[in-house]
């Protein structure tokens, strides 16, 4: 969270987190292409050749004040691919709330349990726990033939406590509410 008083505003941080192809950039694009410049800024992507997060994507949402101040939710996505340890680690840092895109088809499960495991221990580095910081659970990929129920796959996760929700972003579904509750969340947690 960065504070700027004299412009009136607050900067807050959304990462998107989560195994490699589970549809993290998918959500930004959805989210980018409903949202109007009044409300969104452009959405920066840096992709590898084959379409792959190469660094982060990054756009910025504004809605209504809190405490007088106007917020600038910064919604950032890791790249899921194994070997971006290191800048998983980075964009994590100054963190204020976390959607983590699981992959809902049944053989990408190990996936999503080594990832999650992976977000977890990051948050520890940085002195943090899920308590303190709003994280939600998005199962996306509802819309294919193996998909794992959301209520199974927060199981598999442990994931007890968090609030998820189905998706598929590639429809659009889904999206829009795992958004909100993650504003919504960021926004209370501020007011504690
Ligand atoms: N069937 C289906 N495919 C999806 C869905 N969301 C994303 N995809 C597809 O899954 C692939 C990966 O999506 P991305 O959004 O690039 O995944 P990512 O999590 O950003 O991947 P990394 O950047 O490598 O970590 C693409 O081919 C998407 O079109 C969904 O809800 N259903
Ligand atoms: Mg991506």
């Amino acid at each position: 969270m960065v504070i700027k008083e004299l412009l009136g505003e607050i900067h807050l941080k959304i990462v998107y987190f989560g195994p490699g192809l589970s549809g993290k950039t998918t959500n930004l694009e959805k989210m980018h292409s409903k949202l109007g410049p009044t409300c969104s800024s452009e959405l920066t992507t840096i992709k590898t050749r084959e379409d792959r997060t190469l660094f982060f994507d990054f756009m910025q949402i504004k809605t209504g004040k809190i405490n007088g101040l106007t917020p600038n939710f910064n919604i950032y996505t890791v790249p899921g691919q194994t070997y971006y340890k290191e800048t998983r680690r980075l964009v994590l840092a100054g963190v204020d709330g976390i959607v983590f895109v699981a992959d809902s088809q049944a053989d990408r499960m190990d996936y999503n349990v080594e990832s999650f495991y992976d977000l977890k221990s990051f948050l520890k580095e940085l002195g943090k726990s899920f308590d303190e910081i709003p994280v939600i659970l998005q199962c996306n990929k509802q819309d294919t033939d193996s998909a794992l129920k959301p209520e199974v796959i927060k199981e598999k996760l442990s994931a007890n406590g968090l609030k998820f929700f189905p998706a598929s972003a590639i429809q659009g579904k889904g999206v829009f509410e795992t958004l909100t509750e993650i504003i919504v969340q960021v926004g209370k947690n501020l007011e504690k």
